[in-house]
């Protein structure tokens, strides 16, 4: 195992890596900037590297800054977290010429699984269903007319070099299409200097299923289920749940194991994620692979006790893996959500400020994963994720009223600061919601209906 390791990431999941690294005897290095010098990681660190001012581009972006701290603190590896440099296949490149680890697949699988088109071609081979759609980049508007009308409409443009819900746009009619196609490209070609885009069916209203999966470099993985991640908006996910609810064992199982035969397939190693769209009669499509540790990622430690960030270091040390299928044995219900110093009723702006008050919910089979404490400076620079909250019980039921004890004791408030708590409730208190019916569309319908105007509401 590795003897010290440096925290490339900020926020919640910096504290999430280091107490990992604690937990296996791994000493701790932490890289900040100037907006985050007394953050609780930078506290609690054995070290701390200040690598730049606030603006990430100048600090958490900055591949430079990160090797040169790694090289001053004596760290043998990276990790990355999420966000920033976390899928960023020249700068695990740039670990490895400079003799550190990145905690993370090798840079060849990651520019692979990067390119969208690319990781396409790659599950269809493995013999995963994808939505139906063109496999290559779509090089004219013409072609992409073809494609979509051989497919059907709603059609999806999306952008080869996006993912995440980044560089993509839904075309209802072919009158819309090459206006939307050429506007796709441009995006791409400012957003990601690549302008290949490829065209696929867009599948209404269904569930975002998600399976997480480990592989070690020795050939051998495991899969630890599913996680419907379908409560977003915008792309940001709200709520996430462990395994996803409403499915059948037998679908269940499908899905997991195609995501491992697609991970194994392409030699991934570390801990990913195979994101899957799931319709109404449980046929599943391949979307994306995620080369990180995700957000969410609690739920599935939960209904699993298997510690993902330390199968992580585990993995990127060179042990071979320590788990077997058959050991994994998920068990009860696990519900996260996400609390964003954002205000829902002004359309999910930031609310930056000081937390005067900050007290996070306890009790049992209740876990806040979270870097606010009373005091604390939420600046406008990163984003807004201040607290993850989430639950585990023997059943989907009692995990739900569990998650709304959880909330209503969260106690957050300072000067101007609002958080997405209110909203969660709503998702929470939703019939379909509720019966574990739910899909991608749950979030707009909730946002269509008018609530009380802020003034009248007592929290
Ligand atoms: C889709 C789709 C429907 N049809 N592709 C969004 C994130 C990225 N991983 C891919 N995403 C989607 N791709 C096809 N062919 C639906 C989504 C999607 C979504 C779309 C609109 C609103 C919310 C969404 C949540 C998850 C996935």
């Amino acid at each position: 195992m590795f003897a010290k390791v440096l925290i490339a990431n900020r926020g919640e999941i910096a504290l999430r890596v280091l107490r990992a690294c604690r937990e296996l005897g791994i000493r701790t290095a932490v890289v900040y900037s100037t907006a985050d010098a007394d953050s609780a990681a930078v506290r609690l660190a054995d070290q701390a590297v200040l690598i730049g001012p606030a603006a990430s581009r100048r600090s958490y972006l900055n591949a430079a800054a990160i090797v040169e701290a790694a090289r001053l603190v004596g760290a043998e590896a990276v990790h990355p977290g999420y966000g920033f440099l976390s899928e960023d296949a020249d700068f695990a490149e740039i670990c490895a010429d400079n003799g550190l680890t990145f905690i993370g697949p090798p840079p060849e699988v990651m520019s692979a699984l990067a390119d969208k088109s690319s990781a396409r071609e790659l599950m269809r081979r493995a013999g995963l269903p994808l939505p139906p759609g063109s496999v290559a980049p779509v090089p004219t508007a013409e072609q992409a007319a073809r494609v979509a009308a051989e497919v059907g409409y709603p059609v999806i443009v999306k952008a080869a070099a996006g993912g995440g819900g980044r560089g993509m746009t839904v075309v209802h009619t072919p009158a819309e299409l090459p206006r939307a196609y050429a506007r796709t490209r441009a995006a791409a070609q400012v957003a990601f200097g690549d302008d290949r885009v490829y065209v696929e069916r867009y599948l209404t209203d269904a569930r975002h299923v998600e399976v997480q999966v480990l592989c070690d470099g020795h050939g051998n993985g495991v899969h630890l289920g599913t996680r419907d991640c379908s409560v977003q908006r915008r792309h940001q996910k709200l709520v996430e749940e462990a395994p996803a609810p409403a499915l059948s064992a037998g679908a269940l199982e499908a899905i997991s194991a195609c995501a491992l035969r697609g991970a194994l397939a392409v030699g991934f190693t570390g801990a990913g994620t195979v994101e899957f769209l799931v319709d109404a009669e449980e046929r599943f499509h391949f979307l994306e692979i995620n080369c990180r540790i995700q957000v969410e990622h609690p739920v599935t430690e939960m209904i699993t006790g298997i510690d993902l960030v330390h199968e992580q270091l585990h993995i990127a040390a060179g042990v071979p893996l320590r788990w077997r299928q058959e050991e994994i044995v998920p068990h009860g219900v696990a519900i996260e959500c996400r609390v964003n110093v954002e205000d829902p009723d002004r359309d999910f702006a930031p609310t930056p400020g000081r937390l005067e008050r900050f007290l996070p919910p306890g009790g049992p089979f209740t876990r806040v994963d979270t870097h606010g404490r009373p005091g604390y400076l939420i600046g406008p620079h990163y984003d807004s994720l201040l607290a993850k909250v989430a639950v585990w019980a023997p059943d989907r039921e009692l995990a739900l009223n569990r998650l709304e004890r959880a909330l209503e004791e969260f106690d957050i408030a300072g000067p101007g600061i609002r958080t997405t708590i209110p909203f969660v409730r709503r998702v929470l208190d939703d019939a379909g919601f509720r019966k574990g019916r739910y899909t991608t569309g749950l979030v707009e319908r909730l946002l269509a209906v008018p609530t009380d105007p802020p003034h009248r509401r007592t929290r």
